[in-house]
């Protein structure tokens, strides 16, 4: 049986890679850093009691800023895949908590590499390094490929920058089995509730069920080459099995502006919107409803512009060549934007509904 460790366990892409591995007959071992409050829903489904014969999904404490707990954990887990997925991930938080972003999501891969080496491991164990598109920040060329020269916009890309690296130097260093995935963005059901897709794909369901009257938005000008991340999991692992490593770019290569997602998830709830006006001033209206129990009217406004939601520097446009996927590890996503969208909206519909039903509940 192969043993994987994830950090990053209880993330989006945590949770659907454990879930994928464990399909594969994997030993799954997640960090997991320790809240205030119980934060493992995404996993919870996974869960398995401690106590129990053949525990194939075990949680253990520790954080990417501390390199005494990860080599604990790898010196006791001595895992064949490690999967560095824990990072602070939101390019706009990462403005504000620069130096912190820094230190995870850069020197924390240095100290999982490091980790690897000073346990003697780096013959045993294949290292994914979960790298990003927001590496090609400022447009070079498009579309963006494992060759596009990186030019990144944000501390948390700054970040990545160096974590991309390291990865490579200690693979020709050292000769580990090392390798970035180049992912572009990935949404689902699980994102987190403050990415762009999420925030919309819940706003619009709370529109549609009374519980919202707008959606504040930033940069609608924005394009995104967006995917579903539970194919693009799928790509992580494909990534470790190869006879050599190599860094990919994943991606669907077709690029949508902000604006028309907001568009194609009204759609989901039978309201079609317009928007009128520049910059600051755009607005999003309704056009027409043909859902009876949106509580709508044609001409409302649905979608307003803050201003505070911009980025001091913004990556405006991303599209990704996934060729080298595509030929080397034999991956193609399954979903498109509009199924991954359709699939967002049901369960953010879904959620709420169950939601309201129980704050009525607590109310009788
Ligand atoms: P999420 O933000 O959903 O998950 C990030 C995970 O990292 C959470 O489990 C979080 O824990 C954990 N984490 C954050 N800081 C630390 C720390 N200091 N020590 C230990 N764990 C920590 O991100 P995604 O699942 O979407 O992304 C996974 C990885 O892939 C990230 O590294 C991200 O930067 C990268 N990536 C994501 C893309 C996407 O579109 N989703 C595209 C390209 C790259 P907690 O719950 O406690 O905050
Ligand atoms: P991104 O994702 O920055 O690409 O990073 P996000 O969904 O946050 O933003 C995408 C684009 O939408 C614009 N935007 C808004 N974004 C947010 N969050 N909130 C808003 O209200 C809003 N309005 C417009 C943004 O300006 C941006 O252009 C994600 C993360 O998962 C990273 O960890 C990962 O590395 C990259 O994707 C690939």
């Amino acid at each position: 049986m192969k043993t994987a460790l994830i950090t990053g366990i209880n993330g989006q892409d945590g949770a659907y890679l454990a879930e994928l591995l464990l399909e594969k007959g994997y030993m799954v071992h997640g960090v997991k850093r320790r809240s205030s409050l119980i934060n493992t829903d995404r996993i919870d489904h996974l869960y398995q009691d401690p106590h129990d014969e053949d525990v194939r999904f075990k949680l253990h404490y520790g954080d990417m800023t501390d390199s005494t707990n990860l080599i604990r954990i790898i010196q006791e887990t001595r895992p064949d895949e490690v999967y560095n997925l824990a990072a602070m991930s939101h390019v706009k938080v990462s403005f504000d908590t620069p130096e912190y972003t820094a230190n995870a999501d850069g020197i924390g891969t240095l100290r999982l590499l490091e980790a690897i080496r000073i346990l003697g491991l780096e013959k045993k164990t294949r290292i994914y390094q979960a790298s990003t598109s927001e590496l090609y920040g400022l447009v070079q060329e498009v579309p963006q490929s494992e060759t596009t020269p990186f030019y990144p916009r944000s501390p948390y890309a700054v970040a990545k920058l160096y974590a991309y690296w390291i990865t490579v130097n200690y693979r020709e260093a050292y000769n580990m089995y090392a390798c970035n995935g180049i992912l572009f963005n990935h949404e689902s059901p699980l994102r987190g509730e403050t990415f762009v897709t999420r925030k919309i794909t819940r706003a619009v369901a709370a529109i549609a069920l009374g519980l919202q009257k707008k959606l504040f938005l930033g940069n609608l000008d924005a394009r995104r080459d967006w995917g579903h991340a539970k194919d693009y999991v799928r790509a992580m692992w494909l990534i470790l099995q190869q006879d050599k490593p190599a860094d990919f770019v994943i991606a669907t290569g077709i690029t949508t502006p902000v604006r028309e997602f907001v568009t194609m998830a009204f759609n989901e709830v039978g309201v079609t919107i317009e928007f009128n006006g520049e910059g600051v001033d755009e607005k999003g209206y309704v056009k027409s409803v043909s859902n009876s129990e949106a509580p709508l009217s044609v001409g409302q406004e649905v979608v307003c512009v803050d201003p505070s939601y911009f980025r001091p520097t913004e990556v405006e446009l991303l599209i990704g060549d996934p060729t080298k996927a595509k030929t080397k590890l034999g991956w193609k996503p399954t979903y498109d934007l509009p199924a991954l969208c359709k699939e967002m909206v049901s369960s953010d519909l879904a959620i709420l509904r169950k939601d309201s039903k129980t704050q009525r509940e607590h109310l009788v």
